[in-house]
């Protein structure tokens, strides 16, 4: 291949030979920033627009109104950040150990809390690593003598279709949950990205594996999964738990189960992710509080409480009163118990619900009594007949 000449750069041209060995290298100190792969992709998302469309004119984004605010840049990079060209897209691993899936599920009285959330806020900590990572670059063209690029770096927040860049950028293929996954590391990252100025060479897609396996379709709780790589937000548990402001529509409550942030399922069935590595960053390990927790103590903390423990985690975000409506809907699918009954009516009289919290344990109170009477009505009528006696004419010993 003859090495071409870019002109570029406060007119400083880059030979592709230089590119490729710059390419090399930022893949190289991705690894030694924590990230698990790097891939580089154009800006060209174009083929997304109308099916980014057609979710949006669906309603899917539910109350997500921040997914619509920006119209089509979030396809087009070049449009968010000027100048960009190319997108160093990246993945952070952060399946924590011991994660515990099946114990957690198993146990109604248990609350299930996403395994992305457990640690601390991912946002911060990957955007900065980015950075770092576009200071690197900006170092190596230093010793160049090459001027200056233009990069900024983007976690999550931004209007920027992630998935899909990442996908271009061989980081993985699109699972027919919508999420990435590859191979080798499953699914359990996160995504983030470099908007950069230089004409890096980019990597190639890697080929579709799902085959003919629908298992996330089949499992998710609550039928998100409308078509293979379509998921209706509005279904999903992680927007009803997370970015749902206000109430949970009641055809949903019994199925979240005592899911009280985010779900996991549709990664959980996914055959890929068996051989999934855990994370190497101790930040995104779950913090004790966070660990296999009873759904009454989580209930029972009070707005300091919460921030406390919560301080710099994902979960922080959602606030004390919708922490309290998750649980309070997680309690009234837990078994009947006069305990959660009591600790319901407690935190409904106490000074920290509001209306949508005091509807959340109405609901979580009807599901309880009326678990109470079928519990009790299986109980034989003989006996039933024995108990009342004891009750009326032994009040003292029943
Ligand atoms: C909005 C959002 C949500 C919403 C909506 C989810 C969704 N699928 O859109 C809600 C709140 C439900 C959500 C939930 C979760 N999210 Co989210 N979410 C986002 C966010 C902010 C935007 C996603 C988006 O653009 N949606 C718009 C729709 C149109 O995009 P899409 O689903 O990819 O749709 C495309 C497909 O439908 C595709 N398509 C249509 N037809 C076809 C046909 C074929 C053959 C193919 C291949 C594709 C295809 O075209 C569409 C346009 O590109 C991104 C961060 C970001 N800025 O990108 C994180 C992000 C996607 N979420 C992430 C995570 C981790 C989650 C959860 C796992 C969290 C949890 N445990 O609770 C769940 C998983 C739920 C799921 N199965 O998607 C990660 C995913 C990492 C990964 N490995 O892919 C991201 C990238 C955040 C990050 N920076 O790491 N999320
Ligand atoms: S995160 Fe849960 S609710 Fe959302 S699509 Fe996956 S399985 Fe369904
Ligand atoms: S569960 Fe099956 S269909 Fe769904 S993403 Fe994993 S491999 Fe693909």
């Amino acid at each position: 291949m003859s090495d071409s000449v870019f002109p570029l750069i406060n007119s400083h041209p880059f030979t592709q030979a230089q590119l490729r060995s710059l390419t090399v290298k930022i893949k190289q100190w991705g690894q030694e920033l924590g990230f698990a792969q790097i891939g580089i992709c154009d800006t060209d998302l174009t083929a997304e627009e109308p099916k980014l469309q057609e979710w949006l004119d669906k309603g899917y984004h539910g109350d997500m109104n921040y997914m619509q605010a920006h119209g089509m840049m979030r396809a087009r990079p070049h449009e968010l950040h000027p100048g960009t060209i190319r997108v160093i897209s990246a993945r952070m691993n952060y399946l924590p150990p011991e994660a515990g899936f099946a114990a957690n599920l198993k146990d109604p009285n248990l609350a299930y809390i996403s395994r992305y959330a457990g640690g601390r806020d991912y946002h911060k900590m990957i955007r900065n690593r980015l950075k770092k990572l576009g200071q690197m670059i900006q170092a190596e063209l230093d010793t160049m003598d090459a001027g200056k690029t233009n990069f900024r770096p983007f976690v999550d927040s931004a209007p920027i279709l992630e998935r899909p860049l990442a996908d271009k950028a061989g980081l993985g293929w699109t699972g027919k949950h919508s999420l990435l996954l590859n191979q080798e590391a499953g699914s359990w990252f996160f995504l983030g990205e470099l908007f950069i100025d230089l004409p890096l060479p980019v990597d190639i897609p890697i080929e579709e594996g799902c085959n003919t396996c629908v298992a996330c379709i089949k499992s998710c709780p609550t039928n998100a999964i409308v078509e293979p790589y379509i998921v209706d937000g509005r279904r999903c548990i992680s927007y009803l738990t997370i970015e749902l402001q206000g109430a949970i529509p009641e055809e949903f409550r019994s199925l979240i189960g005592n899911r009280i942030y985010g779900c996991d399922d549709c990664q959980l069935v996914c055959p890929v992710n068996s051989k999934a590595p855990l994370t190497v960053e101790s930040d995104f390990h779950t913090r004790d509080p966070l660990k296999q927790p009873e759904l009454l103590t989580l209930f029972s903390w009070n707005e300091a409480e919460f921030l406390k423990i919560t301080e710099g985690s994902p979960i922080r975000r959602i606030g004390h009163k919708r922490w309290l409506r998750n649980i309070a809907v997680a309690l009234g699918n837990a078994p009947a118990s006069q305990k959660i009954i009591d600790a319901l009516e407690a935190r409904k009289n106490s000074d920290e619900v509001d209306e949508l919290v005091i509807e959340h344990i109405d609901w979580a109170l009807i599901q309880q009594n009326e678990r109470l009477i079928q519990q009790s009505n299986s109980i034989s009528r003989k006996t039933q007949r024995v108990i009342r006696s004891v009750e009326k004419g032994l009040p003292r010993d029943a």
